[in-house]
Formats: structure tokens, sequence, C-alpha cells
């Protein structure tokens, strides 16, 4: 039985996702954003080693979830929903597959792209000499265990973090993953932020420690570690999304988070294409990587109950705090009740709340299938949030900003990450139906 098993469906309130787009998408217009001067084939950026490295370029005219979803279908990937038009990474050879299409791309100038250096960022050798350090200095709080390899046969790593820490006890489990895509690195950082402000504060900030010592806390610092360091390895900035894993066909990398078992392929969410971003894998877990977490969230079913509750899935960029489904634009569907979903909207908006995010479905702002968020509450009953991090829009650096926010925009996530391991125990309580999910 799952900890909180369904009772009787109850009336709620219908979803307002599509006019919390409408209104992200109008404070978006309202923020002057320089139009972009640069057009035409990619010149050289000081960011990237070759010209034909994938860059940014803003596609006009898509302006809705439909055009949207129509143009991630068309295998693109959507970095960023503007008023009327959206931002996209594309290399030359994609570029020019879409202005075939008849999209109209104008390449944003690439010293908007190069706002940070690779060693702003931590790499993930750093990152398991932190986890190390922490295990170190907090024995008994902290522990770290190789859940299994990435495709090149890197470790995947997964950190405990509770009182009691070797002891697997009786409180709500709670999952944190970071960095499914490679450039997105100021999640990794969130990631490091976030086993540094609970250790350091457990003992001194009553909060921390009532909920360290209350939850049993997991964080995958980097699902794929790969994808990371081939980012960087040059010195510059690749703008690579997915892991390192050939394909049959053609080109490298399966886009992880189109890659899990749940209508996985179903919707045009994805593309079957192995040159593309949203590239789906050749089946279910084809990625070692999504198998890896995929495996380690099922080895949490004890006694045949799911321990995790709650997760968020770390993301950049565009500010926002989605919740699923992702195949669907309807807002209940199987496995997901008006009172799902309106515990998932209650939650996600407290959360946007305290970090100035904008909620939503993830589906209004484009249909995605084969998502990590869809799986874990479709086959495991668990609330799965996808958070998109700092900077709004392309202007803040897209998925490079500069190192001197890293600290800011990390620490601007403390409540919200509070907020989720409170709720742990039982997130219907977020709308009062604690005593009908989860008893007494
Ligand atoms: O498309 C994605 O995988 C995520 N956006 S990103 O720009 N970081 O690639 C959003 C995932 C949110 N979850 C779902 N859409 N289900
Ligand atoms: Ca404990
Ligand atoms: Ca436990
Ligand atoms: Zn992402």
């Amino acid at each position: 039985m799952r900890p909180f098993p369904r009772g009787r469906r109850t009336t709620t309130v219908a979803a307002a996702a599509s006019l919390a787009l409408a209104l992200a998408i109008g404070t978006q217009a309202a923020t002057a954003t320089p139009s972009p001067t640069a057009d035409g084939p990619p010149a050289a950026s000081a960011t990237t080693a070759d010209a034909d490295a994938a860059r940014q370029y803003e596609v006009s005219g898509v302006a809705t979830r439909a055009d949207r979803t129509a143009l991630a279908r068309d295998g693109a990937v959507i970095d960023e929903a503007r008023a009327d038009s959206v931002i996209v990474t594309a290399d030359r050879a994609e570029a020019t597959r879409l202005r075939a299409l008849g999209y109209e791309l104008a390449a944003l100038p690439s010293a908007r792209q190069a706002a940070a250096a690779p060693e702003d960022y931590h790499t993930y050798e750093e990152v398991l000499a932190l986890v190390d350090d922490a295990v170190a200095q907090h024995p008994d709080l902290v522990s770290s265990q190789v859940i299994g390899q990435s495709y090149e046969g890197t470790d995947i790593v997964a950190v405990k973090i509770s009182d009691n820490v070797a002891t697997d006890e009786d409180e709500p489990e709670v999952l944190f993953t970071y960095g499914q895509h490679a450039r997105e690195h100021l999640t990794v950082e969130m990631a490091l932020y976030t086993l540094a402000e609970l250790t350091s504060q457990h003992g001194a900030d009553p909060q921390v420690t009532e909920l360290v010592d209350s939850r049993e806390i997991w964080l995958v610092p980097s699902v794929n570690p790969d994808g990371k360091t081939y980012d960087t390895a040059s010195g510059s900035f690749r703008n690579w999304r997915k892991n390192r894993q050939p394909n049959p066909g053609s080109g490298i990398g399966t886009d992880l988070n189109r890659n899990w078992a749940y209508e996985w392929g179903c919707c045009g969410g994805s593309s079957g294409n192995g040159s593309s971003d949203t590239y789906r894998g050749s089946g279910p877990e084809s990625a070692p990587e999504v198998a890896v977490v995929a495996d380690f969230v099922r080895g949490r079913v004890v006694g045949g109950e799911q321990q995790i509750t709650a997760h968020i899935d770390w993301h950049t960029y565009s500010e926002l705090v989605l919740w699923p489904y992702g195949y669907t634009y309807d807002d209940t569907a199987p496995g997901l009740t008006e009172d799902d979903q309106a515990a998932f909207e209650a939650l996600g908006t407290a959360m946007a709340e305290t970090n100035g995010y904008t909620p939503m479905q993830s589906s209004d702002l484009y249909i995605t299938d084969g998502t990590i968020d869809d799986w874990l509450w479709a086959e495991h009953g668990i609330f799965s949030f996808a958070f998109e991090m700092y900077p709004s829009s392309s202007a803040g650096g897209g998925f490079y900003p500069p190192g001197e926010v890293i600290d800011r925009e990390t620490s601007r996530n403390r409540e919200a990450v509070l907020l989720l391991l409170d709720y742990a125990d039982c997130p219907y309580r977020v709308i009062g139906a604690e005593e009908q999910y989860c008893g007494a």
C-alpha cells in the first residue's frame, strides 16, 4: 500500500493552469527583453570552441502551448517560452532543418550566452569530493552510496541525509534529482547548496534540525555525469543536453528526461530521431542513467510500500514550478484525480510563493512524454515536481549564468525545499485532506 491510499474522489476546484501560463507569458512580455540583433548563420562564439556548436535562436510566431508542442514535435527543444516566440538551442544543421520546415529563426547575440566560464561551476569530480567531505564531517548525518554507473562507466551516487543515517528508519523519504540535462550546471550547484545547508544548519537552525531528524532525504547530485563532464571538457561550453550514449541510426545521446517508463513516446512530446536533442532512446529506460535511478526508486519500495513521498527534479531555466502530467493537456487523467491535482497545484503554488517562480502544470508549457515526474507520480505515487531555476530568460545567461549568482539563486530555493520536506509526511495535508488520505 502506498503511504496515503487514495480514498473516494471529492469535488475540487478546476485548475487555473492555463491562466497561470498566460500570466507568466504576460510577465515575460512586460519585462523588456532586447530583441536579437544578430541573424543568419552562427557567428564564432566566445563560449564555444567550434563554430558549428549549438547556440540559441529566437523562433518567432510560436505563441500557444499547441504551437510550442508542434515545434517540440518537430524535434526542437524549447529553452524558454515568451509571449509570441520561443528560444531554442540548435546547431547549424538543426537551424537549417527548422528553417526548411518554415520556422523563422534569429540567432541570439552570442555575448548573451557567454555569461559564465566552465570554472564557475563544480566539476563532477569536485562534486564527489564534496560529498566525501560531508560524509567525513557528519558521519551520523550523511552517507553516500554508488547506485550504478552511467553509459561511460562513471559512478552515479545517492547521498542520504538524516539523523541515524545508517539506519533505515520509518520516516517519510524525499528524493531530489539534479542534472538530468548536462548543460544545466546550476542544478548540480543546487545539490551542493542543499547538502551544505542541511548539514551545517543541523543543530543550529531548529526547522532544519527538525526536518532532517524526521525525514530521510536522498540527493542524486548528478544523474548525467558523462553529459556534464562533456559539456565543459573542451574548456568552453558545448550546450550539451543528453547523455553520451551513441544511437544506432545517427547521433549521440538520449534525452534522459524523455526516457522514463510511463507513456514513453506516447504523445509527440519527444523525438525518435537519434540526432534530436529530445531523443527518447530505443526504449523506456534504455539509458543506463535512467535505469539506475529508476532501480534506486524501485528499491525504496519496502514491505510493498514506496517510502518516497515527494520529489523535485531540478532543471534550468525559466523560473518555473511544474507538476504532472506532462504527456497530456488534461488536468486530471488516469491515476491523477481531482484531489491529486488540487494537492499538486496547492503545494506547487505554495513553493512558488517562496521563490517567486511561476507555478503551472508542465504541459501548459508544451507536451513532454517519458519524463521523470510523470513516471514517479503514475508508477510510485510520489508527489513529483520539476523546478526550472534561474534565469527567467536568456538575458540572465540562459543555461550559463555567471558564477556570482550561484549562492543567491541556490539559496533562493531554501524555503521551497524545506516546505516540501515539511509536507512529505502527507502531501494531501496541503488541501486539508490528511484524514482522508493519510489516516490518523
Ligand atoms: O523539457 C524538459 O525536460 C524540462 N525543461 S528543460 O528546458 N530543462 O529541458 C521540463 C521538464 C518538466 N517536466 C515535464 N514537462 N513533465
Ligand atoms: Ca533518521
Ligand atoms: Ca526509511
Ligand atoms: Zn532540463
